[in-house]
This record gives C-alpha cells, structure tokens and sequence, in this order.
C-alpha cells in the first residue's frame, strides 16, 4: 500500500541506506534530485567553457596536454551526472533542451570571463577546491546512482586542483609581472567562488528539506566555513592576498571570519545577467544545433538495427 511504501522509504533514509531506482520515492524527492544533479550536470558542461577559451594559447605543449585531459574529464563528469538523472525518468535530451531555454540553472561561477592565463590555474585551485569541498559529502547521498557518481567524479576533481594550484605555484616562483597576474586574478575569482556554495542558509529555499532526505550533508554555509578554512593557509603558501579584508582567524571559534560575498551580484548571475551568461548559453545552443545530424545518424542506426533484429 502506498503508506508502506512512504514507510519502507523513509526507514531506508533513517538508516542511512541508498535509494536505488527502482525504488519508490516521493515525488518531490525525485523532483528535487532531478533538479540538483540536472545543474550539476550542466555545470561540467557549460564549464569546459571558460577553460577552452585557453587551450589553443596555454604556454607550453604540457599545460596544454594537462588542460586539454582536464576539459574531456569535464565532458566526462557531465556524462555521467545525466546517466545518473536518467535512472529518474526524464532523458538527456529534455534536460539539454531546458538548459539551452534557461529552465534550468547551471554553476554561478562559469559566468565569469577566463582573461589570463593565471585564470586556468586560480580555477583550478578555488573553482575546483569549491566543487571539492562541496562534492565529497554528495558521495554519501541517499540517492544510489548520484552518489556513485560522485566518488569517481571527486577523485578528478581532486587531480584538477592539484594542477591548479602546482601551475599556480610556478607562476609564484617566476618574474614579478607572473606573480601580479596570480594575484590580479584570485582577487576576480575569490567572492565568485564563496557563492559556489549557494546562498546563505537563511535564504536557501531547499537545504532543509534535502538534509532531511539525505540528498545534502551539510548547509551552504557550512561548506563555505569548510572551503574558507581549508584554502587560507594555500594562499599564505602562495604568497597572494585574498581580497577580504574582513578576513581573520577567530580563537574562540577555532575558524575564520570573513567578509559577506556580495549577494545582489550573485542574484544577477543566477538569474541569466552575468558578464558571460549570454555568451555560454549562445555557445551551447550552437553546439547542440550542430551535433543534430549526428543524433539523426544514431537514430537511424538504432532504428535500423531494431528492424533487423525483429526480421
Ligand atoms: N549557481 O536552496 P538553494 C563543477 C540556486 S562545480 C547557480 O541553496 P540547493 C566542477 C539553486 O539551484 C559546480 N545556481 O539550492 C567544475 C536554487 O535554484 P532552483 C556545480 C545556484 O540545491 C569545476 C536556488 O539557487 N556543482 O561544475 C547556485 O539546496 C571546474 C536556491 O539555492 C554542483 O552543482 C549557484 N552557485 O543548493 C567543472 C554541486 N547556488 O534549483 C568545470 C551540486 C544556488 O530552486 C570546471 N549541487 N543556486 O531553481 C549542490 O550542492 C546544490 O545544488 C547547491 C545549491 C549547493 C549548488
């Protein structure tokens, strides 16, 4: 009866068990999964962006072999998160399509322009130490398929910040005009990767209701706390200011205090007026338009294989 099944699913959350897709699940679980690993989705993809704005000018064949394998892990990722939401019942195909029609939302911070090549490091150092932070609790999601693919997916992303930062710290160790072009850029990117994390909890609509289902771990600010604390002590490392005055250790909470990331700008972004916004949606429309004949081809492969089978 339904109130079994309703019973059955939350013991299974209570325990701290997987949903897997075969399972029953309400409705606005499986409506808030979709919605989440959708983004996430979309995120990798419209994130190979900003980053292969650079691959034809990194500055030596092995950045560019680096930052090429980084951009198909990228593609990779998305791959798998839309295998992921298809175990929910809705294809590929229709997300993409709701992507391109901005009704859904991907990553705030692939909005923002690459305009040096210290960018490609800074990204990933805060982009992909942010998504880090953010991803390793989602590997212990309720929902089975996003949190396997999760696990995979956190291991590179642990590589991508380790080449961030390892491309970063020869910047450091070169002339004064690298090391200005380091800090230039973190001083870009560090309040846009703060907001990474979503709004504050105060004004985040869905984090209780997904603490509760098991599908997030911890609150944005939490995971901004985390990410904070964790990327100070590197920039120390790096020699660069991270651009808060506000920002300093706090004894009494044994963590640091900083500045409020400016959440009228964050609004913007989300909501399609960012500096890149129209630029990365326009690039993925045409991408997609061109990939049509290869999805007719697969079509009429697939079809024509099925008759041959019924024969
Ligand atoms: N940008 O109620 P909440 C990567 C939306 S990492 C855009 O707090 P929730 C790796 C939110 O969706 C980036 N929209 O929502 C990489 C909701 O709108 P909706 C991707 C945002 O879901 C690195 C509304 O605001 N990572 O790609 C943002 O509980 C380098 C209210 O917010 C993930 O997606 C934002 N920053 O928490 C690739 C991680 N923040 O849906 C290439 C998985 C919030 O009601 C290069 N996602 N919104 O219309 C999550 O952990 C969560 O969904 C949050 C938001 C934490 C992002």
């Amino acid at each position: 009866s339904p109130a079994e099944l309703e019973e059955r699913f939350d013991a299974t959350i209570a325990a701290d068990q997987r949903i897997e897709p075969r399972d029953w699940m309400p409705e606005a679980y499986r409506k808030s999964l979709i919605r989440q690993i959708a983004q996430h989705a979309h995120s990798e993809i419209i994130g190979m962006q900003p980053e292969g704005n650079w691959l034809l000018r990194a500055p030596s064949l092995r950045r560019k072999a680096i930052l090429l394998a980084k951009v198909q892990d990228e593609a990779g990722h998305g791959m798998y998160l839309y295998a992921a939401a298809e175990t929910l019942g809705v294809d590929r195909e229709e997300l993409t399509e709701k992507l391109i029609d901005s009704r859904q939302k991907y990553s705030s911070i692939f909005n923002y322009p690459t305009l040096s090549w210290a960018d490609i490091g800074v990204i990933g150092w805060l982009v992909d130490g942010a998504a880090i932070c953010n991803q390793v609790p989602l590997c212990r999601c309720s929902y089975g398929p996003y949190a396997r693919a999760m696990i995979r997916i956190c291991k590179e992303e642990s590589f991508h910040q380790r080449q961030g930062y390892e491309s970063l710290l020869a910047l450091a160790n070169g002339t004064e005009a690298q090391r200005e072009m380091v800090q230039e850029s973190t001083n870009r990117w560090w309040w846009p990767s703060l907001m990474m994390f979503g709004p504050a909890d105060g004004d985040s609509p869905n984090t209780r209701q997904s603490m509760e289902w098991g599908i997030k771990r911890h609150t944005n600010d939490e995971l901004r706390q985390r990410f904070v604390d964790m990327t100070v002590p590197q920039a120390e490392a790096l020699g660069v200011t991270l651009p808060d005055p506000d920002l300093r250790w706090n004894d009494e909470r044994g963590a640091y205090d900083f500045g409020e990331p400016d959440w009228s700008e964050f609004k913007a972004v989300i909501s399609g007026a960012g500096p890149a916004n129209r630029q990365r949606l326009a690039h993925r429309r045409r991408a997609h338009e061109n990939g049509a004949w290869v999805r007719e081809a697969a079509r009429a492969y697939a079809d024509k294989q099925a008759a041959r089978a019924e024969a």
